[in-house]
């Protein structure tokens, strides 16, 4: 499936602000500035669609773009800002777990992992998390440009055996070089039956 239309609808920074359709939803997460914004961007080929930046903690919200009327692309809040204040931390775990919880829209959820480094754990404590509540998930690695195909492939195989996920949920990723798009759009085929 390819993303054609694509369009920001909201940021939603409460509950009761979420989008409640029908449509299903694609979250992104990971930790602040691993790339969830810029693989928004990579996948709807639009640079301004969702906003990057080099400084850690730039998503707050959590936003919503419409891709083609058939699914939503859902924006989370990043983890693991160490400036945010503790009370930002309870903040964004009151905000994501009020986003998870009882979410029959929510069909995917794409764990971001920058290719260079061991997963953290607060991305182990987000994929238990997903897997505790069964919620279908993979990993998407970003920033792959940075490495050598060794090094990818050794970070990949290490990646698979610490987090458990077969190889084939793993996805490298760089919207700086623009790859990954296809196996991507392919693994949607799979999980929103259109
Ligand atoms: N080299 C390279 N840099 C990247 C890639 N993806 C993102 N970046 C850079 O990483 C920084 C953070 O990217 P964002 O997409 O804003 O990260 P984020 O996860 O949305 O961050 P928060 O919203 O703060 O949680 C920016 O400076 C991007 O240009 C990539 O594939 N390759
Ligand atoms: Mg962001």
């Amino acid at each position: 499936m390819r993303f054609i239309n694509a369009k920001f609808i909201k940021s939603a920074e409460k509950k009761s602000d979420f989008i409640l359709d029908n449509l299903p939803q694609i979250a992104v997460v990971g930790r602040s500035n691993v790339g969830k914004s810029s693989l928004i961007n990579l996948l709807t080929n639009n640079k301004k669609m969702a906003k990057t930046s080099s400084t850690p903690g730039r998503t707050r919200l959590v936003n919503y773009f419409n891709i083609d009327n058939k699914f939503y692309i859902v924006d989370l809040p990043g983890y693991g800002y160490a400036k945010a204040s503790k009370n930002m931390t309870n903040a964004w775990d009151n905000v994501m777990n009020d986003y998870f919880v009882d979410n029959d829209n929510l069909k995917l959820v794409f764990v971001l992992l920058d290719c260079r480094h061991n997963p953290s754990v607060l991305d182990i404590q987000m994929v238990n998390y997903l897997a505790e509540n069964e919620i279908p998930s993979i990993l998407i690695l970003t920033k792959v440009d940075k490495l050598s195909k060794s090094e990818l492939n050794k970070n990949i195989a290490n990646i698979s055996n610490l987090l458990r996920y077969n190889k084939n949920m793993i996805i490298p990723t760089s919207s700086e070089k623009k790859i990954g798009v296809s196996q991507i759009e392919k693994i949607l085929d799979e999980y929103i039956l259109l």
